[in-house]
């Protein structure tokens, strides 16, 4: 395989894939200790992108050591939260000047079209480092009320947790970064990057800006490497603090026992079966764009991705309609090309198996009223937007995640809000959810029946750096972003003088 560059991209971007990629570890770029390499391609054409040096447990080690060393010897601890904000906002700054470049690196790494990545991944990223600088000033302890005055005081410190382990998807690769290195940095931790293996292009050109803001060594190291070998070794490492995981609730589980051995600190943030829920007085001009977007946006490849869709009996054939036809308006086809709205999905893998879900469904006895199958030529991983019905509560593609554009949509019969909201949370999983309504009412109602840790009204798949994101049940431990999120990367000390 010889890797060929598209004429379409930009020179920054040219010039990123024909440097080398190699690991970030203490400050430097360096070559797995194995010297092996793997390759990543571009899923729209299968081509070849680049090879990449692949961590695995050796390269681990190093990268925790340069981080230990970093946390425990300084200077990063030493520095002012004032100091950590300004390089994270520096970073922002460098993200936003390469922009275009970022959005290029999402489109042929990921296959997500350049014009989503360009209003949506990067620019969220350079929020998320912004907003989390801001937090690196503002982290604070409380005094503590005595039942006896005068007698003790008591008052507790905010402090880094130390050390983290970050594992992340493909899904959003360069924004899961941010989610992940933000809040690590604004708290004062340091921190081992384990990229995806399908995507690990812009994490890459993201640690060189990391260098090139001027953040000590060792404070970030980035590597990319498979799952069940780096990823493993840094869960299970014992010189970790704390482990950080978005991915699937199977891999999730994995890293918990693999935490298990020192015990270290876990956050997860996994899959989601996320229910959309259309009342027969919501806007539904509204509401059926809404809900599209809500399935089909990014692929389906969103963990919050509404992909069971619950419409009333009096409106769903109206909302049944509209979705088909949102469906059948998508192009789907590169990355690149400026018209796509839909690029293809990330891997052979993913292909296979959200194939697989559409096979299953239709064999089940599901009816596809639009899609049902793969398309495109045979070089990329190209799937049609599907909307099935006829679909039951135990069908494989009611339950299971499926990670691709796919929803299962039923209608329901009576407003019985109880009702609906079981419905709703007949799931293993509890990440998001969307209500349709005019009726403020019932829309508050659902909110608070709905077990989930987000709850959309009137929309869906809406984000921002200040809003915490993370799951009940199945879905996670722990919320990213926010405020809350600080919880994950620091302990909270008790500190009593006698008086
Ligand atoms: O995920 P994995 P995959 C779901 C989605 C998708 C399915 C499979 O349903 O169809 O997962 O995707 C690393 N120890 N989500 O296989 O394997 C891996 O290298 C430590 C939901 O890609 O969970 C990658 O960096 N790490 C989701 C990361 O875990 C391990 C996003 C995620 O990969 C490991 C992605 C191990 N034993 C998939 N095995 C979301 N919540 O957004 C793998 N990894």
């Amino acid at each position: 395989d010889t890797i060929a560059l598209d004429n379409r991209l930009s020179k920054p971007t040219a010039d990123f894939l024909s440097r080398r990629h190699k690991l970030l570890i203490n400050g430097e770029w360096v070559a797995a200790k194995s010297g092996k390499l793997f390759p990543v391609y571009n899923p729209a054409t299968g081509t070849l992108l680049a090879q990449v040096a692949e961590a695995d447990k050796a390269d681990v080690d190093e990268a925790v050591k340069a981080a230990r060393k970093a946390f425990d010897e300084g200077p990063w601890r030493k520095m002012t939260g004032s100091q950590r904000g300004r390089l994270m906002w520096k970073l922002a700054d460098l993200i936003e000047q390469h922009l275009e470049e970022f959005a290029e690196l999402e489109s042929i790494d990921n296959g997500k079209p350049v014009t989503v990545a360009r209003v949506a991944d990067v620019p969220l990223t350079v929020d998320m480092f912004r907003y989390m600088g801001g937090w690196a000033t503002k982290i604070p302890g409380s005094t503590l009320p005595w039942s006896v005055p005068n007698e003790y005081l008591s008052y507790t410190q905010r402090e880094p947790v130390g050390v983290v382990g970050q594992i992340i998807p493909w899904n959003f690769p360069l924004l899961m970064a941010a989610w992940k290195l933000g809040p690590a940095l604004a708290a004062g931790c340091t921190i081992v990057l384990k990229v995806a293996e399908q995507t690990p292009l812009s994490a890459l050109r993201l640690g060189e800006l990391i260098q090139e803001a001027g953040f000590p060594n060792g404070v970030v190291n980035i590597l990319a490497g498979y799952g069940e070998t780096a990823g493993a070794a840094l869960a299970a490492h014992d010189a970790v603090d704390k482990v950080a995981f978005t991915g699937s609730t199977e891999v999730g589980k994995l890293i918990v026992k693999a935490a298990a051995g020192n015990l270290k600190k876990v956050s997860l943030e996994l899959g989601g079966k996320s229910p959309a829920i259309v009342f027969p007085d919501a806007d539904i001009d509204a509401a059926i764009p809404g809900t599209a977007s809500a399935i089909f946006f990014n692929h389906g490849q969103c963990c919050c991705a509404g992909s069971r869709l619950y419409a009333h009996k009096k409106v769903f054939d109206k909302v049944l309609d509209g979705i088909v036809n949102e469906a059948k308006k998508i192009k789907v086809g590169e990355g690149l090309d400026p018209k796509t709205n839909m690029g293809p999905l990330v891997s052979e893998e993913q292909f296979q198996r959200v194939t697989g879900y559409m096979d299953a469904g239709l064999k089940e006895g599901a009816k596809a009223a639009v899609g049902g199958h793969k398309t495109g030529d045979n070089n990329g991983y190209f799937v049609e937007p599907t909307v099935f019905t006829n679909t039951t509560r135990d069908m494989k593609i009611v339950r299971e995640e499926i990670f691709g554009p796919v929803v299962c949509a039923e209608p329901f019969g009576d407003e019985d809000l109880e009702k609906m909201a079981k419905q709703a949370n007949d799931t293993l999983y509890g990440l998001a959810a969307s209500v349709w309504t005019k009726d403020i009412g019932k829309a508050h109602k659902m909110a608070s029946l709905i077990r989930s840790g987000t709850v959309w009204v009137n929309c869906h798949n809406v984000f921002d750096a200040s809003l915490p994101f993370g799951g009940y049940k199945q879905s996670g431990w722990g919320r990213e972003m926010g405020s809350e999120v600080l919880n994950n990367y620091t302990e909270t000390k008790a500190i009593t003088v006698k008086l």
